[in-house]
């Protein structure tokens, strides 16, 4: 049982300069993984956006398993939440979300013309875990590099407003985690698809995490690209992972730290395609 406590100053303080500024807010734009479309949802969200209309964003769609993060999808399309799956890193198609802004914001509009209020521009809020892709969107809604990207968590460190045009503005904001996070799973999904810092769990726990879970949900993966069908014995695994990739020392003695590594970065590199981890 993890009881992760990570949870650092400038979170709880992003936190308070959201709810400082939401009143100037018109749509939330909350980025999910879509390889964690559960975990990777900050779970205290409602208390600092109100009842802001959102628009929940499946980024990093190229990497996930279309069929079962479609699910996740549509559930929570069923629940009236909109939803935009993107793939910002090939195909950053950003029509569908513009439109469902655009409605969004016309109802906005209606709501204020009826108080004999003018139009005003649009206001987005960009929110979500550290690493989920938030400054990549910025990007290319903006269509150029208006803010740093990268793929360790905790890129961003303040908030940043960002102008498109004289009707649009984006806000930036550092990711956020809540408080604890006590459910096993959704611990180590987040630090397997690096929206939590590597040091905050240990290594060789993620890297067992994510065995075990490709040899239940996708045990092709584990046996293609490390030739691994039998998970009884972990020590075994690392040999045959380590042998496969080269991960040795003098000797021909499998290196476990270089294993980790190696299984780490097939996943932040997006070289272990098609997965999804949450399930519903
Ligand atoms: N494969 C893939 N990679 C993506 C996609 N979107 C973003 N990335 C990569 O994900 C990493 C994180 O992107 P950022 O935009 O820095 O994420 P962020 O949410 O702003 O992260 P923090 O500022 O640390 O909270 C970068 O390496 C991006 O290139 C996507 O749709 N597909
Ligand atoms: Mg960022």
């Amino acid at each position: 049982m993890v009881n992760i406590n990570w949870y650092p100053g400038h979170m709880a303080k992003t936190k308070r300069l959201i709810l400082e500024s939401i009143s100037l807010i018109d749509v939330v734009y909350e980025v999910v993984d879509s390889r964690i479309p559960y975990s990777s949802r900050v779970k205290d969200l409602d208390n600092y956006i109100k009842n802001k209309p959102r628009v929940l964003i499946f980024n990093k769609y190229d990497l996930c398993d279309k069929k079962e993060t479609n699910k996740w999808i549509n559930y929570y399309k069923e629940k009236g939440i909109s939803v935009v799956a993107l793939d910002l890193e090939h195909a950053p198609n950003l029509k569908e979300l513009l439109k469902i802004t655009k409605e969004l914001m016309d109802s906005v509009n209606e709501k204020r013309s009826i108080k004999g209020l003018k139009n005003r521009k649009t206001r987005i809020l960009i929110v979500g875990v550290p690493n989920a892709g938030k400054s990549t969107l910025i990007n290319r809604l903006v269509n150029r590099k208006a803010t740093n990207v990268g793929n360790t968590p905790g890129i961003t460190k303040n908030l940043n407003w960002i102008r498109i045009n004289d009707d649009f503005e984006l806000l930036d904001t550092p990711g956020i985690l809540w408080p604890k996070i006590d459910e096993n799973d959704i611990a180590y999904n987040l630090a397997t698809f690096t929206a939590i810092k590597e040091e905050v769990l240990p290594i060789e726990d993620i890297v067992y995490y994510v065995i075990k879970k490709l040899y239940e949900l996708y045990p092709n993966v584990l046996l293609e690209r490390y030739g691994v069908n039998d998970i009884s014995d972990f020590e075994t695994v690392l040999n045959i992972i380590g042998k496969k990739r080269g991960c040795l020392v003098k000797g021909g003695v499998v290196d476990f730290e270089k294993v980790y590594t190696v299984i780490i970065n097939d996943i932040k590199l997006g070289n272990i395609k098609g997965v999804t981890f949450d399930r519903l």
